[in-house]
């Protein structure tokens, strides 16, 4: 490719940024959100300040569309081989860690729409605070359903801010 070319991109770019806003190193565009997605595996706490150093928050979900999104970002990024894993998932933002029953999302948005599981949540040991879906079922949408999980498990994340 020669040089002019790769110049005349680059402008194009920059002239989007300008327009637009862009994301920021090392997010994802999606439409106008701007996602960073972490493989590494960390507890839930962990991730939330990982994304609020980011200058973002993990994942909120406020309908079966966000739900897809998200979900069809990390199968394109999850290892092949962890991609059926049970509990390969990553943590998302709902957490009812303030006050036992009261889910809420670390953005700070309304909880107006859920995908839970059947029988989730369930608070297992009295002990289950921090959401992430549960990657188990026959289907993409029955695996994006969400399990209140032990906040000091570790799981990979999603970061998102807007543009
Ligand atoms: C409750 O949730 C845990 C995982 O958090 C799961 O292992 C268990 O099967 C669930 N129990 C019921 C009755 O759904
Ligand atoms: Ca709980
Ligand atoms: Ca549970």
């Amino acid at each position: 490719m020669n040089s002019n070319f790769n110049i005349s991109l680059f402008l194009l770019a920059a002239i989007a940024c300008l327009s637009e806003g862009c994301c920021p190193e090392r997010f994802m565009q999606v439409g106008r959100r701007c996602y960073y997605y972490n493989s590494g595996k960390v507890d839930w706490h962990d991730a939330n300040r990982a994304c609020q150093r980011l200058g973002a928050h993990l994942v909120s979900i406020h309908n079966a569309e966000d739900s897809r999104e998200v979900y069809a970002l990390w199968k394109s990024l999850v290892d092949a081989d962890r991609r059926d894993d049970r509990d390969a998932a990553y943590w998302i933002g709902l957490n009812d860690d303030r006050i036992e029953g009261f889910f809420e999302w670390s953005d700070g948005t309304r909880l107006g729409y859920s995908l839970w599981q059947r029988g989730e949540p369930n608070n297992t040991n009295g002990g289950e605070d921090c959401v992430a879906p549960r990657n188990d079922g026959r289907n993409d949408f029955d695996r994006q359903r969400w399990n209140d999980g032990t906040c000091t498990d570790r799981k990979s994340y999603f970061c998102r801010r807007s543009l």
